[in-house]
């Protein structure tokens, strides 16, 4: 059994999806929206002994300006930082739909893709990582995820990294995959109190 509070957080470029899966995931109704920047605070639903964090967006928005998503990001690092001791497990929400377009205009300015560098700090700050590659309804190459997970580090194929990376799409309510492991994952923590967070869970098992 783990004792004290325990976190998981979402956290992702603006826009990506992350109050949608926050809320298609869990029993709660995080606020959603359709302008980028929605999220300007952190939404927090608590079950058991465990919180989970949607987290505001970071990224580079057109409309507000480049000191506020700098702003944006350095508080989701350091809010991850702070709370280190007791977060257990982050999910980095991305838009499969446009993550190697966005990462490779970033590489062409001789910049590491902002994601890129969240997925390495989350990596390195947090237990454990689930990449949430969302919005794959709009994806029809077969192979992008295959140019994700290389792009994220990874040897392709995908198929490998399925306890990493977790295709869904939020809005259409495919989450079963990653909604299973994470469950499992509380579950394994000794939290199988939080693991009922989860919508469709029945209870059983
Ligand atoms: N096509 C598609 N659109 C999605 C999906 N998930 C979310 N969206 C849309 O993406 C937009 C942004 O969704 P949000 O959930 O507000 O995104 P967010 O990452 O929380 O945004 P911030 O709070 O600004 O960081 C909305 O218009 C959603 O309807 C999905 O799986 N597929
Ligand atoms: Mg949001």
């Amino acid at each position: 059994m783990v004792s004290g509070l325990k976190e998981v957080v979402f956290a992702g470029r603006s826009n990506v999806g992350k109050s949608t899966l926050f809320s298609t995931l869990l029993k709660t109704n995080a606020r959603k929206g359709k302008r980028p920047g929605t999220t300007i605070k952190p939404n927090t639903f608590q079950i058991g002994r465990v919180l989970f964090t949607d987290l505001p967006g970071f990224g580079y928005v057109s409309g507000v300006g480049k000191d506020f998503n700098e702003r944006i990001k350095d508080f989701v690092v350091h809010y991850i930082e702070n709370n280190a001791s007791r977060i257990i497990a982050s999910v980095e929400v991305i838009d499969a739909s446009s993550f190697v377009e966005i990462a490779e205009r970033w590489e062409r300015r001789g910049e590491i893709p902002i994601e890129i560098e969240m997925f390495e700090f989350l990596d390195e700050v947090t237990p454990k990582v689930f990449v949430a590659a969302n919005k794959m309804d709009r994806v029809d190459d077969p192979r992008l995820l295959d140019k994700i997970v290389e792009k994220l580090g990874m040897q392709p194929p995908w198929q490998n990294w399925r306890h990493v990376i977790y295709p869904v799409s939020a809005k259409k309510g495919e989450v079963e995959n990653l909604r299973r492991d994470l469950k499992q994952y509380l579950i394994s923590m000794g939290l199988k109190d939080a693991s009922k967070a989860f919508r469709g869970s029945s209870g059983r098992r």
